[in-house]
């Protein structure tokens, strides 16, 4: 038996991370307190539903609610383990260079310290700038002079500080919550070992220990890569439609050397990490982080890029029906979500070009996406969701812009030939 079992533990914000965390540790016998800001998920949650969409997760939620093993709330209460697993988004400036908005973990820490007490463990698990780890233990230690924190007081410290960040792909959260290898870094040693017992409660994979600056740089760095990755299969992708190469067939044939592995070229780079994470190091160091900040910035010109090409394709369409006008182009978009078989649309570079699109084109917008019910506000009054077939009957142009399975399956045949169909993402052969 785990010697942290009998504890309590307070996840505080439940969202993509927090929730499935918090469902994981009650359903192996925790007793876990949910805290979270928002009432509605307070009650969904308690009522044995979920507000996301992730498989597997409205199961486990459901009967670790039902055992009494998950019970949500608005405000911590005693525990005997903090996690905090809120958003760290960007600051909206208008800097060329993109902050970390810290405020909610910020919050989050002001929140919990009322109710501290000596030998509690305090993890941080959201995304975080390098220095935000012992940042909470400088906070906490502000709002409760009579306990003592690592950042000063070392393996003595009467409150426990580490940072393990999660490494999970939507979609499947769960199982990559229990595989995957995990990265420790604590305030000190001790820190460490306790966040560490903690987690091999249920990680099946290894818990690697480092310190805490490390375990936030690393977490940056993964995603950092694949997003410089990304980059440079987005600028070949321009660079081959300029001298007609097909960039798809490049790559797979690139790929065949043992040590080239390309990434796939797609309409931008979207969802909440991979396009944000970046700016975190280059708002940091920005004289010595060159290459990442290009990098960033070739990802997020790639959706002006297809906008242009959709325009092309709809003048085409109107050079080979010179009867029409592009009043009378009806263009099709095929996925909006930020990447494949998931129903998240925020930060989506596929929803940026729709309502790009729905702002410049004049003739009618038609989308489908199997994995949404509506549209978005401010693009349902311009946009149509449609089926499949009705798209294929009405569209003069079609954008592929995600690689659904749907859409994987499908032919695509009558325009596939013809200057009018944009495929972002190489499916159509
Ligand atoms: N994309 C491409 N081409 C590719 C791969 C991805 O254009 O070859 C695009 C996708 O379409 C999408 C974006 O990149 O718009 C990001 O998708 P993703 O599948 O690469 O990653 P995320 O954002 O779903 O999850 C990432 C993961 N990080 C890494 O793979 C290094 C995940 O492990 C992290 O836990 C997650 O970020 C996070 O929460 O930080």
């Amino acid at each position: 038996m785990n010697k942290f079992k009998s504890s309590k533990i307070s996840v505080v914000g439940l969202g993509y991370i927090g929730l499935p965390t918090a469902a994981m540790f009650a359903s192996i016998g925790f007793n876990v307190m949910g805290v979270d800001i928002n009432k509605k998920v307070v009650d969904t949650i308690n009522s044995g539903k979920i507000h996301i969409i992730e498989p597997g997760l409205e199961e486990l939620v459901k009967s670790a609610v039902s055992d009494g093993n998950l019970l949500a709330c608005l405000e911590p209460e005693v525990s005997d383990i903090f996690l905090i697993s809120v958003p760290t988004p960007l600051e909206s400036t208008y800097d060329d260079v993109p902050k970390p908005d810290v405020s909610y973990i910020k919050n989050a820490i002001t929140s919990i310290a009322g109710v501290l007490k000596k030998g509690d463990l305090v993890i941080l698990e959201s995304t975080s700038p390098v220095g935000t780890t012992e940042q909470i233990s400088k906070w906490m230690s502000i709002e409760r002079p009579d306990l003592t924190f690592p950042h000063y007081s070392g393996e003595s410290a009467d409150i426990s500080v580490a940072h393990c960040p999660e490494r999970v792909l939507p979609g499947k959260v769960i199982n990559e919550l229990i595989n995957n290898d995990r990265i420790i870094g604590g305030l000190s040693s001790r820190c460490s070992r306790r966040a560490s017992d903690l987690f091999k409660s249920f990680v099946k994979g290894e818990c690697i220990i480092t310190n805490a600056r490390t375990a936030e740089m690393a977490k940056l760095t993964e995603n950092t890569c694949r997003d410089v990755q990304i980059a440079f299969a987005n600028e070949l992708s321009v660079i081959c439609d300029k001298i007609e190469i097909d960039v798809w067939e490049l790559i797979s044939i690139a790929n065949r050397h043992p040590r080239i592995n390309i990434l796939q070229p797609g309409p931008g780079v979207g969802g909440h990490c991979i396009a944000v994470d970046p700016w975190f190091i280059v708002s940091q160091v920005p004289n010595d982080s060159q290459l990442i900040k290009t990098a960033r910035e070739v990802n997020d010109k790639k959706p002006t890029w297809v906008v242009n090409k959709i325009k092309l394709a709809a003048e085409n369409y109107v050079n080979e029906h010179p009867e029409k006008n592009l009043h009378d182009v009806t263009i099709v978009i095929y996925g909006v979500t930020f990447k494949a078989n998931i129903d998240d649309i925020r930060e989506s570079p596929s929803l940026e070009i729709a309502e790009r699109i729905s702002d410049e084109h004049p003739g009618p917008l038609l989308i489908v996406e199997p994995n949404i019910k509506e549209l978005p506000k401010n693009i349902a009054h311009k946009a149509k969701l449609v089926s499949m077939k009705t798209a294929e009957d009405l569209g003069d142009v079609e954008v592929l812009l995600v690689d659904h399975h749907e859409f994987m399956q499908q032919k695509f045949t009558r325009r596939i030939a013809s200057k009018t169909f944009v495929d972002t993402r190489g499916i159509v052969q």
